[in-house]
């Protein structure tokens, strides 16, 4: 069985990591979304940077929860039979033990540089501009994908979704496309849909079956589930 899983700010969120739109999820009086856009790089760079400068500093302070490990338990099992993308710009699934992860909305360990286009691997800050490794300007942005642009590698998650058996959604509202269309597109090629999440999601009735509660929990008990045998 081919599985394609969906994660989304609610797996990371027992690990520590704020959601985006959850009560917790305002930034010195910001709205994220109204951070994560390229006007707002371009009106306050400063500002953007920072916000994406403490997000980066806080992954020093987390650990993945059951659910990242579960996932990872699974991909030992499937190989190339799951598919993992995230809209998560941590590194939490991989620090769980995940070796592939399609990271959608790009990475907060990495930067990209603006004048010579190179992307590098970033632990640092980048609010005083250090300079990019290979052109030595001070034009590195974080590697995320904001509002308006297009998400990372999105052939591939097409490919993927035509081709599997399952689509799986895990702590996502559906609410940022095109990833909240990706169970649409799975229905509409005839694979079966499964969302796990805390709450109803704006998506939620337009999954074949969906399962309340915590990602901790559901995720595991789903993962044996698929070990076992008992899911299809
Ligand atoms: C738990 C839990 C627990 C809590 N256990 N669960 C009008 C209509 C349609 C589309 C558009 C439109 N106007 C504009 C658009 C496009 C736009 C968009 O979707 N806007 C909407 C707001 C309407 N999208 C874009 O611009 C995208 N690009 C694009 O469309 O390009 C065109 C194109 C596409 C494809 C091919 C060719 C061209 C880009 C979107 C970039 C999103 N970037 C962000 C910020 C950057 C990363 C960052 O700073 O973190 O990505 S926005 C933000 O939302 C972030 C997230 O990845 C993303 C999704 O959020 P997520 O993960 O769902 O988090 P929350 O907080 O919303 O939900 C948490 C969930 O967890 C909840 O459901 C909880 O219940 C649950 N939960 N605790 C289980 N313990």
């Amino acid at each position: 069985m081919r599985i394609v899983v969906l994660t989304g700010a609610g797996i990371s969120a027992e690990s520590g990591l704020a959601t985006f739109r959850g009560e917790d999820g305002l930034w010195e009086g910001h709205h994220p979304a109204d951070v994560a856009t390229p006007e707002a790089f371009e009106a306050n760079p400063t500002l953007v940077q920072r916000f994406y400068d403490e997000r980066r500093a806080a992954l020093t302070r987390v650990e993945p929860n059951a659910a990242h490990v579960a996932l990872a338990q699974l991909e030992s099992a499937l190989g190339n039979d799951l598919y993992l993308v995230t809209q998560n710009i941590d590194d939490l699934h991989e620090r769980g033990g995940s070796e592939r992860v399609h990271h959608m909305h790009g990475r907060l360990r990495a930067a990209w540089c603006l004048a010579c286009n190179e992307r590098h691997v970033w632990e640092e800050a980048l609010t005083d501009g250090p300079p990019c490794p290979s052109c030595h300007s001070s034009m590195l942005r974080p590697d995320i994908v904001w509002f308006g642009e297009v998400p990372y590698g999105m052939e591939s998650i097409d490919q993927e979704l035509a081709d599997c058996d399952l689509f799986v959604s895990i702590g996502t509202s559906g609410v940022v496309y095109p990833a909240a269309a990706f169970v649409h597109y799975a229905i509409g090629n005839g694979k079966r849909t499964l969302e796990l999440n805390l709450e109803t999601s704006d998506t939620t009735s337009d999954f074949h079956e969906s399962r309340r509660g915590p990602a901790s929990e559901l995720v595991p008990a789903w993962v044996e589930e698929v070990l076992s045998g008992r899911s299809g």
